[in-house]
């Protein structure tokens, strides 16, 4: 039997194995190494030092564009060839390419491997089938995957990617609504990442049922299309892969509010109400949602004449209470004549088609509908341009729901045509097209004011157009952390900007669940209450006065942390690094942090630490890593690297801040269009070694920051020079805060908080 290729002729329908084979030639060009066997081609791109391209294919498909990718690899590259290998070599990484048979393993510059191939097996085909086997090491955990059920530590547990509307999912259910091909290895204290950039049905496994022998990957169609990550530390890979698919755009600072959601507020004057509400109440908040029921008959772009008969006058009554409107759309537009949409999508030939020629009908809430080719730039035009019907009178955010897509009973055929491709080969990219023409097509007809798009399917790459929300949660408190590990998860695959339905969309959480869920909800990067229709009503005056009163305390200080979380959003535009991050980023061979009782905990940007806490338990075991650490409610300091029960009752999440953490706050704003008392309160919390924080603001609003016109200013502490400073101002804005006060916490005998100074743009610097 020849090495290259065998059937295995047990198999009754004769699946054929095909495996990659032998090297039999390879050439360099235009910065790609080709390397070819019988069956299959490879190619190799170097796009940094510590980034190398490896896809291989039985027939490359000379025009495949990535969805998520938007770098260009380098120029040519130097490699060494000896009779059993060819070596690329950069500064930080080595590929060894075996030539009998095909492998690709990866080393360190030091050369202590990385991630290698399966010997035996390597990477093969079963039909269109690609497979990649590699070796599992001792002791490999695995991180990633974006949104997964499931341990924070990935090993033994296995996933496939496939954009699903999966309502009623439990914490163990798989898949959900989006697809992240990009996990992070750590063995031997040294980290790599690794990014299958492939948007057919694929799958993960990482040694969940192979006796320990193999981890693998593969997908049911396409080329095995990787980026390999060799940069050592999480977070620096999390650069690197972000700077490979992209990162988020400044937020538009309202969207950083409190935001009220549900399906449905069923008119004008019910949302109206619920606004007049928090303002009586004086409750922050700067967000209301219009879900389906705003339509006329579910129509995508239009309203319900007899419910919404004025949107630009409840538009313009918001404004004045300073609440933004978001509105649904779905993807699903009704066959009906003299509908707009359809008259045009018809006209234009804008719909998914079966082969010959005929528009795919689904049934979704509007009955039949058609589906936008979102693969195609005319169709994505066409769409972005659509949104004037809510832009005009006001809306400023635009949430794509069932964008998988969801049809009623969920088998899309797969003979159904996307662009140039059927639905199995891009369904898992149809969210992120939809999300991108909505951005593009929004941010174009809004002038220079920034949208807010949320979408429900994502792809890798999503962080470009939008935030993202982890879809139908329960009312329980195992969804409450199931959402927490999804957001910390979320985070290492470039999505920043994250939130969960608080208090779960199904069911009825009890009042408890629902302030301990508010509370971690101002800990979070997108902050929205939701609910199912039918759901008892959820705001903040539906759970009792106490309750109420605890709810808002919670919301208020989301509105007093505004600052941090807004400069912790720039951090995440700059570097890619999550506002909700894992233990495992920084403390990524610490084994507490894997552990089941402390997986669930997470940084909230560079100083807080979080630990969510189940709401029928008011104390909890905490574990602090590395440093030492205060409890932000009451400065009582603790070493890390230990495991601390603490008091956690409703009124207080256990939330700590590092030793040296500087958070700068604001008072206490009814909205984020509210400026407050002008004062910046820049808080620190004593500690041994000096730290920095990188201070950023701008209107919030606009693109301006773009042209320069930002504010941004180093703030340092430091504990042997006792001193705090500011550095000058950079960019060409002004601060909304006059001035400026230190809040000094766990330092002995020091009194500087009554001093309130002007906040001027050169250098600050106070002794201590
Ligand atoms: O078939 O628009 O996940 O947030 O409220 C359900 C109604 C459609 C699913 C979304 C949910 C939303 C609901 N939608």
């Amino acid at each position: 039997m020849p090495l290259s290729t065998f059937i295995y002729s047990g198999y009754p329908t004769g699946m054929n194995l095909e495996i990659a084979g032998n090297v039999q030639g390879f050439k360099q060009q235009d910065g790609i190494l080709t390397i070819k066997t019988a069956e299959a081609e490879a190619r190799v791109y170097i796009y940094s030092p510590t980034i190398i391209r490896v896809s291989i294919s039985k027939n490359f498909n000379p025009d495949d564009p990535s969805f998520a990718v938007i770098r260009q690899p380098l120029a040519d590259f130097d490699f060494d060839e000896s009779s059993a290998n060819i070596d690329i070599t950069t500064p930080a990484l080595k590929l060894s390419i075996q030539k009998s048979p095909l492998r690709f393993n990866f080393f360190t510059a030091a050369g202590s491997s990385l991630s290698e191939d399966d010997a035996r097996f390597g990477t093969n085909w079963q039909g269109e089938r690609v497979t990649c086997y590699r070796r599992l090491f001792e002791g490999e955990q695995f991180i990633g995957l974006g949104e997964k059920t499931g341990n924070l530590d990935r090993r033994s547990a296995a996933y496939v990617n496939w954009n699903t509307d999966a309502p009623n999912h439990t914490p163990e259910s798989d898949p959900l609504y989006k697809t992240f091909p990009f996990f992070i290895g750590l063995h031997s204290g040294l980290t790599y990442g690794l990014f299958l950039d492939n948007t057919h049905k694929s799958y993960f496994d990482f040694g969940a049922s192979t006796d320990e022998e193999t981890s693998w990957f593969g997908a049911d169609g396409g080329d095995l299309n990787y980026y390999f990550f060799g940069a050592q530390g999480v977070a620096k890979i999390i650069e690197d892969y972000t700077g490979l698919t992209g990162r988020m755009e400044m937020p538009p600072l309202w969207s950083l509010g409190y935001q009220q959601c549900r399906w449905s507020y069923m008119s004008a004057d019910e949302v109206l109400n619920i606004a007049q509400t928090f303002r009586k109440k004086q409750i922050p908040a700067d967000v209301m949602y219009c879900d389906i029921d705003y339509m006329d008959d579910f129509k995508i772009f239009t309203w319900n004449k007899k419910t919404f008969p004025k949107p630009k006058q409840m538009l313009d009554k918001l404004k004045a209470m300073d609440f933004r409107l978001v509105t649904i759309v779905d993807p699903g537009i009704k066959v009906e004549e003299g509908y707009k949409e359809y008259d045009e999508g018809i006209e234009q030939d804008y719909f998914a088609k079966y082969p010959d020629g005929e528009n795919y009908t689904g049934y979704v809430w509007p009955g039949r509908c058609h589906f936008p080719d979102f693969f195609r730039g005319e169709v994505r035009e066409w769409w972005g341009a659509a949104f004037t019907a809510l832009t005009q009178p006001g809306v400023e955010g635009f949430w794509n729901d069932m964008n998988e897509p969801a049809a009623w009973g969920q088998n899309i055929p797969w003979i159904v045509k996307f662009g140039d491709k059927f639905m199995p080969e891009v369904r898992n990219a149809y969210g992120m097209q939809m999300a991108r023409a909505t951005y593009d097509g929004t941010r174009k007809i809004m002038g220079n004011k920034r949208p807010f798009v949320l979408t429900r399917a994502a792809y890798s790459g999503t962080q470009r157009y939008s935030a993202v929300w982890t879809g139908d949660n329960t009312g329980t408190d195992a969804h409450m952390l199931l959402g927490q590990r999804l957001v910390n998860s979320l985070g290492i695959t470039g999505m920043s900007f994250i939130g969960v339905d608080i208090g779960g969309f199904s069911g009825n959480p009890t009042p408890e669940l629902m302030v301990r869920w508010n509370s971690l909800g101002a800990y979070t990067p997108m902050f929205r209450n939701h609910a199912i229709q039918g759901s008892k009503m959820r705001e903040p005056w539906e759970w009792g006065k106490n309750n109420e009163q605890t709810i808002k305390k919670d919301i208020e200080q989301r509105y007093k942390l505004l600052p941090y979380l807004y400069s912790s959003f720039y951090q995440s535009t700059q570097t890619g690094l999550p506002v909700s991050r894992t233990l495992a980023i920084e403390h990524s061979f610490d084994g507490n942090v894997f552990d089941e009782r402390f997986q669930n905990e997470f940084m909230f940007g560079d100083a807080m630490l979080v630990a969510p806490v189940e709401s029928t338990k008011l104390t909890e075991d905490v574990y602090l890593p590395r440093g030492s650490w205060y409890r932000l409610s009451s400065d009582k300091f603790y070493e890390g690297e230990q495991i601390v029960n603490v008091q956690a009752p409703l009124t207080d999440l256990p939330v700590f801040v590092k030793a040296g953490g500087i958070i700068p706050m604001q008072s206490v704003v009814q909205s984020t269009n509210e400026k407050g008392d002008g004062i910046l309160q820049v808080h620190v919390w004593n500690g041994r070694e000096a730290n920095s924080f990188i201070y950023y603001e701008d209107d919030g609003v606009s693109y301006d920051y773009e042209q320069g016109i930002y504010y941004k200013r180093v703030i340092s502490f430091n504990p042997i020079e006792k001193s705090l400073s500011l550095s000058s101002v950079e960019g060409s804005s002004k601060s909304r805060f006059m001035q400026l006060k230190f809040v000094l916490h766990g330092f002995d005998g020091v009194k500087l908080q009554e001093e309130i100074i002007e906040n001027k743009s050169g250098e600050i610097e106070v002794k201590l």
